[in-house]
């Protein structure tokens, strides 16, 4: 029930796309950083009207943002609580992310759903795996759905490999088979990170050449679309540029975005433009 209030809620509700704003940037990049470029976006009930605005299916924060909030929104949009988060302020080549939150907390608040980070090629990786297995547990049990970000990174892998068609695929593989919901991942690249799978690739043909194809073969190793994936916004982009990666998640059959810099670090008109846009070319229109 609570994954479908989120799949039915806003401007995408029933068409089985998604369109979801993420506010945590602040935890994970520092507040200049996020924060800086729009300065109304310092105030966390500035997201939720945002969120609401666009028409956004869901908004997913930290437990400080969403604690500001949560009381006067929760009823209003579908709410996903962050339980672990990363800072920069010790970075490190092997990141893990820390527990701020829990199950208890997401019901208290209204959610309907958690929110994880795993990085899949971090020396931690099978610590988070564990933590999200406990976690995914305690948060069925009690009816709410679980969002997993699956973020390649670590000293396992290259800057490139972070984003590589076989990494990202074996990322959402991953994390469905850790039982998410909803799954989040980079939109990839055509670069191939492992030799073995490399000559898989080669091999067998799958076409990646395109960002579309790529987007169909990351919903492939997601359960052959049994399960949802969305794709990340990534660095405020221009507007032409990040319109084009969107049609090409609507053409590979994503179901599809999580945009956080893309919309609060632009000015509310232009967010909600740009949002605007982004449903549009979900929904079809
Ligand atoms: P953006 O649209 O701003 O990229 O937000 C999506 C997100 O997953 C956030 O939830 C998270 O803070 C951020 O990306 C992580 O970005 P990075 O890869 O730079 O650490």
């Amino acid at each position: 029930a609570n994954l479908a209030r989120m799949l039915e809620h806003g401007k995408l509700g029933g068409t089985g796309k998604m369109l979801i704003l993420p506010v945590d940037q602040g935890f994970e990049h520092g507040p200049a950083r996020s924060f800086g470029p729009n300065p109304p976006a310092y105030d966390p009930l500035y997201h939720f009207e945002l969120a609401l605005a666009a028409g956004c299916n869901a908004y997913a924060a930290p437990l400080g943002f969403l604690e500001a909030g949560a009381r006067d929104y929760a009823g209003r949009i579908p709410l996903i609580l962050k339980l672990n988060d990363h800072d920069l302020l010790a970075d490190e080549d092997d990141p893990e992310q820390a527990i701020t939150g829990s199950v208890a907390d997401a019901l208290r608040l209204g959610a309907c759903a958690v929110g994880f980070t795993i990085y899949p090629g971090s020396a931690h990786r099978n610590a988070m795996y564990g933590q999200i297995r406990a976690i995914a547990e305690e948060a069925k049990s009690v009816g709410l759905a679980v969002v997993i970000w699956s973020y390649a990174r670590g000293s396992a892998l290259s800057k490139a490999g972070e984003t590589a068609i076989d990494v990202i695929g074996y990322a959402a593989q991953i994390a469905a088979q850790l039982g998410a919901h909803i799954i989040k991942v980079k939109l990839p690249t055509a670069h191939i990170e492992q030799p073995a799978a490399k000559k898989v690739y080669e091999a067998t043909g799958i076409p990646i050449g395109t960002a579309a194809e790529r987007v169909r073969h990351v919903v492939q190793c997601a359960f052959n679309g049994r399960r949802i994936v969305i794709f990340s916004g990534g660095a405020h982009a221009e507007e032409g540029p990040f319109l084009d990666e969107i049609r090409a998640i609507q053409a590979g059959g994503g179901f599809g975005s999580i945009v956080g810099r893309n919309a609060f670090q632009r000015s509310k008109a232009d967010a909600l433009s740009l949002l605007g846009t982004i449903t549009d070319i979900y929904a079809g229109v």
